[in-house]
């Protein structure tokens, strides 16, 4: 299996600020974190961190025929883009949406997620782990599929 991850704004700053949020580990170590579950699988994976809407609708774009599924943290283009929304409709591959805080326990702003429209699942409130789960969600749904 061919993963591309996507994080999307200011997860880059991670363990920087908002411990109690996000967590206090850094952005190497959520890669270092992503990289492993992936390797325990035997999956292949791409971890891509963008600040712009644009690029990570190019990257979504450039998933379709060279990825086999998407794991998504938005970031905050979670609550706006339509652009992500429409990409990942657009290339059709399964993609699951993953927050490391619980959005609908926060600001009312964050309670509608856009993306997860075009998403088999969406987890979130469980850290690190949340990217875990929708690795092996993803792996097991393609197993399932190629039956
Ligand atoms: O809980 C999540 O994973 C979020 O996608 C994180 C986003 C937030 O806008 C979403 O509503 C939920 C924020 C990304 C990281 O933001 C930081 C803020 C302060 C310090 C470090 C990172």
């Amino acid at each position: 299996m061919k993963l591309l991850i996507i994080n999307g704004p200011n997860l880059n700053m991670l363990g920087i600020r908002e411990p109690n949020i996000y967590g206090r580990q850094d952005y190497p170590a959520l890669v270092a974190y992503i990289e492993n579950c992936c390797a325990a699988i035997g999956a292949e994976c791409k971890v891509f961190q963008s600040n712009h809407e644009g690029a990570i609708v190019d990257e979504i774009q450039a998933a379709y025929g060279t990825a086999d599924a998407i794991v998504i943290n938005p970031a905050a283009y979670t609550h706006t883009s339509v652009a992500i929304l429409d990409a990942l409709k657009a290339v059709g591959l399964p993609a699951v949406e993953v927050h490391l805080s619980n959005i609908y326990e926060r600001e009312e702003f964050r309670h509608i997620s856009y993306p997860s429209l075009a998403c088999l699942k969406s987890i979130y409130g469980k850290g690190f782990e949340g990217y875990r789960e929708a690795i092996e969600y993803l792996n097991d749904y393609l197993k399932e599929c190629r039956k």
